[in-house]
This record gives C-alpha cells, sequence and structure tokens, in this order.
C-alpha cells in the first residue's frame, strides 16, 4: 500500500479526496504493505440517526462504506481532515542507568493537535499531550520539580509515588514550583496527571503523561513502545481552534478516543516490528472516565503484566480491561508479516480514533 492508499485507509474516502493533491505535491511515500479491505471491521463507518440509522444497518450500505474512517462529524462538531502535522513518538525512551534521578516537568499551555487539522487549546506537561514519557528504574530516587509556566493553578500525581498527597501534590499558581523526593519502589507501567480540581477537566484539557518504571532486574530485550488512551471533548473556541468542553466530560461524550493524544496518528505512521521480534507495549489509560478494552486484531498476548508489575503475569490473552488511571504491559510476538491494528475493542469509542497499526515486516 502507497501513502495515498493508507490515507484512503486512516481517513476515509471523502475526506481522503480533499488532501491526494497534499500528499501527491508532497511526494511522501511511506512504505507499508496491505489492503484497504484489512481495516473493514474497524469502528463504526458512519455516525447514524434516524433515517441514516437504517441506511446503515442495510447490508448494502455496510458493504460501500469507508474503511476503517472516523464518521462524519456532526453539525459544529470537529471534523478532521488532511494529515497529522507532527507525531507522538511511541518508542519507549532509553533507560538513565543513574539511579538518581533529576525530573522537571512545566505546566504550560498549548495547541495540541487532537485530530488532523483539529486544534485545541490544551493544558499540557511540558507543551505536548501526552507530556514527556518519563523512565526510571525500581529502587531509584526522583528529585521532582513542578513548574507552573500556565495560567491557573496546577500540580501533579504520580501514580508510581508514596507520597503525602496534601502536601507535594498540592496545587501551585502560575510562576510557581514545587519540588520534592521520592523513591520508586514499585515497577509499572503508571500514569501521572494534575491533580487540581476540577481534576475531570485538567486531564481532559491534556495533563496527563506515563511514568515507566522498570522492574530492578529488568526486562528482556524487546521493542518496546508506549501508548496512553485517553479522551478529548471539545467546543468551538472564541479563537476559530477548540477549547475543553466541561458539560461534555462529566457526560463522557468524547469527540476522539486516542493513543498519545492525536485521533489515528498510528494509522498515519505505524508503529515498526519484525516476524517474530519480541514487542513489549506499555499502555496508560489516562482516561479521564472510559475504560480501554485493549486489544491488538490479528495477534495474542503472550503475557500480560497488571500495571506494568512483572509479578502480575497473565497468559494468552485476547483483550485486558485498563481502567482509568490504570496501566497495563503486553508482550507479543507477531510471527506473520502484516498489519496489526491495536484499539480499544469497546466499538463505540473505537471508531472515535483509538486505532493504531502494528506494521510487521
Ligand atoms: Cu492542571
Amino acid at each position: 500500500m502507497n501513502t495515498t492508499e493508507v490515507l484512503r485507509t486512516a481517513m476515509g474516502r471523502r475526506r481522503f479526496l480533499g488532501i491526494a493533491g497534499g500528499v501527491a505535491a508532497a511526494g511522501a511515500v511511506t512504505a507499508a504493505c496491505g489492503t484497504a479491505g484489512e481495516y473493514e471491521p474497524i469502528g463504526p463507518t458512519k455516525a447514524p440517526s434516524g433515517n441514516a440509522a437504517q441506511a446503515a444497518a442495510s447490508p448494502t450500505a455496510m458493504a460501500s462504506s469507508d474503511h476503517g474512517a472516523m464518521p462524519p462529524a456532526g453539525a459544529g462538531r470537529p471534523s478532521p481532515s488532511g494529515k497529522l502535522a507532527s507525531i507522538y513518538d511511541a518508542a519507549l525512551p532509553p533507560l538513565d542507568p543513574n539511579p538518581n534521578k533529576v525530573i522537571v516537568l512545566e505546566a504550560k499551555d498549548a495547541l495540541i493537535e487532537a485530530a488532523a487539522g483539529v486544534k485545541v487549546n490544551a493544558w499540557s506537561f511540558g507543551g505536548t499531550v501526552p507530556g514527556p514519557v518519563v523512565r526510571v528504574r525500581q529502587g531509584d530516587t526522583i528529585d521532582f520539580t513542578l513548574r507552573n509556566r500556565g495560567t491557573m493553578g496546577h500540580s501533579i500525581d504520580f501514580h508510581a509515588a508514596q507520597t503525602p498527597w496534601n502536601i507535594n501534590y498540592k496545587t501551585i499558581l502560575p510562576n510557581e514550583e514545587i519540588h520534592f523526593t521520592w523513591k520508586a519502589n514499585y515497577p509499572g507501567a503508571f500514569m501521572y496527571h494534575c491533580g487540581t480540581g476540577p481534576v475531570l477537566q485538567h486531564i481532559a484539557n491534556g495533563m496527563y503523561g506515563a511514568i515507566i518504571v522498570d522492574p530492578a532486574e529488568g526486562w528482556r530485550p524487546a521493542r518496546e513502545y508506549v501508548l496512553v488512551e485517553s479522551e478529548w471533548y471539545l467546543t468551538k473556541g472564541a479563537d476559530g481552534n477548540w477549547d475543553g468542553d466541561f458539560a461534555r466530560m462529566q457526560a463522557a461524550t468524547p469527540d476522539f478516543v486516542v493513543f498519545n493524544g492525536a485521533a489515528l496518528q498510528y494509522q498515519q505512521q505505524p508503529l515498526a516490528a519484525a516476524p517474530g521480534e519480541l514487542i513489549r507495549l506499555h499502555v496508560v489509560n489516562a482516561g479521564p472516565t472510559l475504560f480501554s478494552a485493549f486489544h491488538t486484531i490479528g495477534a495474542i498476548f503472550d503475557r500480560v503484566y497488571p500495571d506494568g508489575n512483572p509479578a502480575n503475569v497473565l497468559r494468552g490473552m485476547q483483550t485486558y480491561t485498563i481502567p482509568p488511571g490504570g496501566g497495563a504491559t503486553f508482550e507479543l510476538e507477531i510471527p506473520d508479516v502484516g498489519q496489526y491494528p491495536f484499539v480499544t475493542h469497546s466499538f463505540a469509542y473505537t471508531g472515535l480514533g483509538a486505532v493504531g497499526i502494528i506494521d510487521v515486516k
């Protein structure tokens, strides 16, 4: 499959037609294989209502529908088009061997692309959503500083830490900072987030990330990726971009459900692996509200480690539930060349952008 076909798969025919010229002009060619038909089962193909619901339910309508597309946006809703300008690097960053880690995070406002062409006035750690992946090792001491470069009060909550909430997780005002030290006693795939109220709003607007704590003895070598699942709830902003919509957050009616902050970004740029290679996925569900039913189509998880702790082992798993605020580490080996989508198997949400591809070649 060439870039044009990948985009058709990712975006749906209707949107694809609008961007094909831009792709040709850019001359980008990304190697990928398979056929568009492989993605037909993924996600709702339409956003049916009334007569449209009946039409979408008919076999004819299903057979002719877009492959793997996001449903058309309703009136006044964000409508993705084109390509994402940048891709969040899902590769697990290398481990610094120094057991004394100095970690600084800055809370700051940032313009984030939640789906192709849909820009959100987000709140962030470090200017990206999710914030930077923090990687440490069990037993490490973390010398941590949060600097508030934002426009309102923010705070930090490390799920990997044991530390007093009322002291170290307190809200600091713009231009203030807070500093504390903690020890990573448990290995795992943990969430960090802003805990300032309403926490629902601070998380949904982008203030979360993953902290991966390697076990003291280390993992065996593998191709490792970090995926943070989360939801965007949006309303049109005064500046023409999108703002967080608190009523939609409370109603749990997301516009997008995404991996690493942007809808369909790993369809646009799949995660690479080789046949038979050990793949380890550290998956954190930042929520703020929905559960993840994490699944990889065409593959079985040889091992699932709930919360990413090697002491917790499940074997031969098809789908594993990750609660909001939880994580899990998945190991799999894919024997055959091909494309293997990873999704939340909660299909009302899959079609809102929570689909990526592992490209085995
Ligand atoms: Cu905050």
